[in-house]
Parts: C-alpha cells; structure tokens; sequence
C-alpha cells in the first residue's frame, strides 16, 4: 500500500482524503495545515505522521503544547511545507493547498521525484510550463483530484491522447446560473457562499459562483492534457453527475458519471490505477431522472472570459487572472467590494499587469505580486 503526504489536511479535500486513507489503511507521514492547530493536533494523534507543518508559524507554540509526549517533529512555513514535499518519505505527496502557495512545494516534491496528486489549482494555473516540463523532465505522475480532471484522467484509460478531438469540461453553474448582471449586483458573500451541488473552502466556492473556478479548470486542463485551448468546451451541467467527459476522432464520446463527491476522484488519484470500495455512495440515475447541459453565459461571468482569454495569449497572463481573482475574493469575502467587482478587477488587472514568457519561478512571483498590488491599489483609489 502507498504511503501519503498531505500538505492542506485540515481542509475540506485534506479531511476527506484522511476518510480514504483510513479505509485503505495507508500509512500517512506528513500532515501540514495553514492555521488550524487544534484540528491538525488531533489528526496527527490518529494517524501517526513523522511530521507536521503548521503554516502560521504563530500556532507553533500551541500546536507544540498540544503533541507533547508524541515523537512527531514539527515545521512551519513555506520551509516546512516544502521539506514535506521533498522529503522522498512518501509514494505521493497530496497537494491541497489553497492558492499560489501551492506552486513552490508542487516544484520541489516533483524535483524530489515523488508523485504528486494535486488539488492545487493555482499552481497549474500560474506555473503551469514549470511544473509540467519539470515531471516530464523527472519522470514524475501528476494525478489530478479536481473532479472534472479526474473523469477526464478516468475517460483517457486504454486510449491514446493523440486521438482525442476534445475534452467537454462540466460545470454545475454555481448558485447564481441564469441570474443578469443587474440581479448580481448586491450579492454579498454569504448568498455566494451557498452551492448547490458540492461542500467546499470558502475560496472555491466564491470561485464557483463567479465560474472563476471553471476558467482556473479551463487553464488546468489545457496543461494536464496538453491541449489546445480550442479543444476544451464548457458545458453547464446543473446535477453535477456527469464530471466531464471525451470526445475522440470517431466521436465516440466517453464521460465519467457518480455522486458529487469528491471522495470519489481524491481515492483514484492516491490508489491509481486500482479500483477499491470508496466512503461515498453509489449513483442511481432514475433519482435523478433528468441530466441538462447548457452553455454559459459569458457575458455576464467576466472571470470565465478574462481565464479563457488569459490561457490563450499565454505567459504569465494566467498567473496575472490568478493572482488578481485570489486577492479580489479575499476582499469580496470582507464584504470590501462587490460581486460584480471581481470580474471587474480580474479584467483589468489582464489588461494592464505586464506579462511576458514564463521563465521561472521569480518570474511567475514577479506577475503574481504585481497584479496583487494593481488590485489593491484600484480597489483603494475608490
Ligand atoms: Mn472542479
């Protein structure tokens, strides 16, 4: 059985990937939190690890008093976060961080040559060349945990990818598909932060209702699957049941269907290529009775353009919308500026941050920062 290392465990993809390693009996040797101390205490006291990270190096003290007597080191920081990752003690090493703060350990477990299962968009999104010329270089698997790219990753077993016309990406359209701008206007975090189909970070679930986070998926895919981002076609998908699916040179078209439950695409990810009992339910499709597709509406969701957009010209565009959508949520989230602002900066923070090819890391910190400050110095002039 394979041994894990999850960087994000106390968060909503780190406590259910623990389900799936419980069930399976994987033995876990790294657990790394950003701020909850208690929580990460308790999992580390369960599930044994030879260490935990605990980001906000301010909690040490606590995290210290709450593991004392167990022989379990402790780090803090991106240092500790990347010592996990690199540490060569685990078969894969979990990434689900949230944000860009997931790119450097991705880098540094993959120049370890560990496997990395990634939930961390953001990473693929703002380093997206850098880490997928790095695994090819290493030899190292990237799994993909996102739903969609996990049926996707599911669909292409036993096929060739030099077959494939095109991937359909499925969104569920978050909890404001079919509203107009004009209804959009006075949304407050709290409406956002009520989906319909799945239970998330707070994060993501903005990300959802802004289909900012189908356009991340959008720019995820192209880079998992090396494609063109003319072969990836969006369809919303309201029941969140079929999680995307392929379109090959004969048009057969293959899709992978079950519960929105991410459980289902954590375990493949960390047992590929087995198929083994998971913690979830099955699917029945007469209780749902109707599956419905339909287009997005682009006008009205700017995110979903703005990434669309970015992915297209290409460089550090991507990680410029990142970047600038990370820090219009977290002021969204504070109810500093509405929901129709985000879009807004996203848009502009493209086109006006200067991009440029992706060279490096420095570099992709250099557009990240930039279009941060850009955000927070348009949002301040008001
Ligand atoms: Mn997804």
């Amino acid at each position: 059985m394979k041994t894990v290392a999850i960087l994000g465990s106390t968060g909503s993809i780190g406590t259910q990937a623990l389900e799936v390693v419980k069930m399976h009996g994987m033995r876990v040797t790294a657990l790394a939190a950003h701020s909850q101390a208690e929580k990460l205490a308790q999992q580390a006291k369960e599930y044994k690890p030879s260490c935990v990270c605990i980001f906000d190096e301010t909690k040490k003290p606590l995290l210290t008093e709450l593991l004392a007597g167990e022989d379990i080191e402790i780090l803090t920081g991106m240092e500790g976060l990347c010592k996990i990752a690199g540490s060569r003690e685990a078969d894969i090493v979990l990434n689900s961080v949230v944000g860009m703060v997931g790119l450097l350990p991705t880098l540094t477990a993959i120049e370890a040559g560990t496997d990395v299962a990634l939930a961390n968009k953001e990473t693929l999104v703002a380093g997206g060349s850098l880490v997928m010329q790095a695994a090819a270089e290493k030899g190292v698997h990237i799994y993909p945990v996102d739903s969609e790219h996990s049926a996707i990753f599911q669909c292409l077993q036993g096929n060739s990818m030099n077959r494939v016309r095109k991937i359909i990406l499925t969104a569920s359209g978050g909890p404001f598909f079919g509203k107009t701008a004009a209804e959009l206007a006075n949304v407050r975090a709290a409406d956002a932060l009520k989906h319909p189909n799945w239970d998330m970070g707070n994060k993501i679930t903005i990300d959802s209702s802004t289909l900012m986070n189908k356009g991340l998926e959008f720019i995820e895919a192209k880079w998992l699957f090396d494609l063109d981002p003319s072969q990836i076609e969006i369809v919303v998908h309201r029941q969140s049941v079929l999680h995307s699916a392929v379109e090959f040179e004969d048009y057969a078209v293959i899709g992978q269907m079950g519960v929105p439950d991410m459980k289902i695409p954590i375990q493949y990810a960390l047992l590929y290529p087995e198929r083994k009992p998971c913690p979830t339910r099955p699917l029945s499709l007469t209780e749902y009775g109707t599956l419905t597709f339909e287009q997005p509406d682009y006008e009205t969701f700017g995110c979903l353009r703005a990434a669309i957009d970015a992915i297209k010209e290409g460089g550090l565009r991507p990680c410029i919308v990142n970047a600038a959508n990370e820090e219009a949520v977290g002021w969204f989230l504070r109810d500093e500026i509405g929901f129709l602002q985000i879009g807004e900066l996203v848009r502009a923070a493209m086109e006006s941050v200067q991009g440029g090819a992706v060279t490096c890391y420095e570099e992709v910190l250099r557009a990240d920062r930039e279009a941060r400050a850009f955000v927070r110095s348009r949002i301040l002039q008001k």
